[in-house]
């Protein structure tokens, strides 16, 4: 399997983090990337290359054109108005406020595009995600190209990101551009697989209204796991979408049996649907020793997982989205990849 992978991701590299009141390092640090690629070369997996330049027109034909100048003029912004520190969200639209009027005050702009205050953004932040829906998008070619499969080791992730904010460490849903890339390169149903340990409000966001993307997230359920807000099992889509998102949102402690019937549920509906490309969101943060997760995958329920999503037979693009055990990252990554190859 060919691997695309950029280090310009160490452009994004926040200080801090907001968690449970403190500052404390970002639970999404650059090392998770350096785990994955330690193990990709100890499996033998040594197909990797840099992505081509990024192509900004799938970009902005999915997302929204304002949202993508604030990311590329915020830091600038930011220091213009004299902030001393990153850049941290300490206000958002709340219910009852305005939901459409974009502030002309940067510290306004920066709660407009945020869904989440964890998530800060630095200097680096935009080339980073640019780099990384860089490598999305040249694993996409490959796949459409011929290629059975790729992986794009992409960093920051992207699945919490919608048309116009960020939050839960994503900028550019990476995902969600590789399939709509699916659908202009000629297949005519594409489904998104999202197997990160929270739900893909983002990418449901972006094709809830749509019948030609097909999404399927398996999660912690709201009640208990960020992004708490989305995320039911009710939520199926709207007007030609209807049908067309699904859900499976399961409580702490859930183990790998529960977990599996949740992903056989969902690869049945995938395949019965009759999906001509597969995009797979890869976190890996179901993982039993997750610092920010409740689930209960050991390590071997990866591999078998893998196994499973390659039963499918579809053109199959990976994207990294998250995982923090940051050791067990690289061994849990590679193990759905090469269960995915059995
Ligand atoms: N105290 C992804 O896995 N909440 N994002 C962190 C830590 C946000 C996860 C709470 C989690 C975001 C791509
Ligand atoms: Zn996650």
């Amino acid at each position: 399997m060919k691997i695309i992978y950029c280090e310009d991701h160490r452009l994004h590299f926040p200080q801090a983090e907001l968690s449970g009141g403190q500052f404390v390092t970002p639970f999404e640090r650059p090392s998770r990337v350096e785990y994955v690629l330690n193990r990709l070369k100890e499996r033998k997996l040594t197909q990797i290359s840099a992505p081509d330049p990024v192509d900004m027109k799938p970009v902005q034909a999915l997302l929204d054109p304002g949202y993508l100048i604030f990311l590329e003029t915020a830091w600038d912004e930011w220091k213009a108005a004299g902030m001393e520190g990153e850049i941290i969200a300490a206000n958002v639209p709340a219910r009852g406020m305005h939901m459409d009027r974009i502030p002309d005050n940067i510290d306004g702009k920066v709660g407009y595009y945020c869904h989440a205050s964890e998530t800060a953004m630095t200097q680096g932040t935009w080339a980073a995600a640019l780099s990384s829906v860089a490598s999305a998008q040249t694993a996409q070619r490959l796949v459409a190209d011929g290629a059975d499969s790729a992986f794009a080791l992409c960093r920051p992730p992207g699945h919490h990101a919608t048309a116009d904010q960020y939050g839960g460490y994503c900028f550019i849903n990476n995902a969600a551009v590789v399939a709509d890339m699916f659908r202009a390169s000629g297949a005519e149903k594409v489904a998104i697989l999202d197997i990160d340990f929270h739900h893909g409000n983002g990418t449901q966001a972006l094709f809830y209204d749509r019948s030609d993307v097909m999404f399927a997230s398996l999660h912690g359920a709201p009640q208990d796991a960020y992004p708490y807000y989305l995320g039911y099992a009710d939520e199926t889509g709207v007007g030609a979408g209807e049908g067309f998102n699904l859900n499976y949102p399961m409580p702490p402690g859930t183990p790998y049996d529960v977990w599996r019937e949740a992903l056989d549920d969902s690869i049945a509906k995938i395949s019965a649907w009759g999906a001509e490309a597969l995009v797979v969101s890869l976190g890996v943060d179901a993982y039993k020793e997750d610092p920010i997760s409740f689930f209960k995958l050991e390590s071997d329920d990866f591999t078998d997982a893998g196994r499973r999503i390659g039963r499918m037979k579809l053109p199959t693009v990976f994207c990294m989205e998250g995982g923090y055990a940051v050791e067990a990252v690289g061994i849990n990554t590679v193990n759905v990849l090469e269960g995915f190859k059995d």
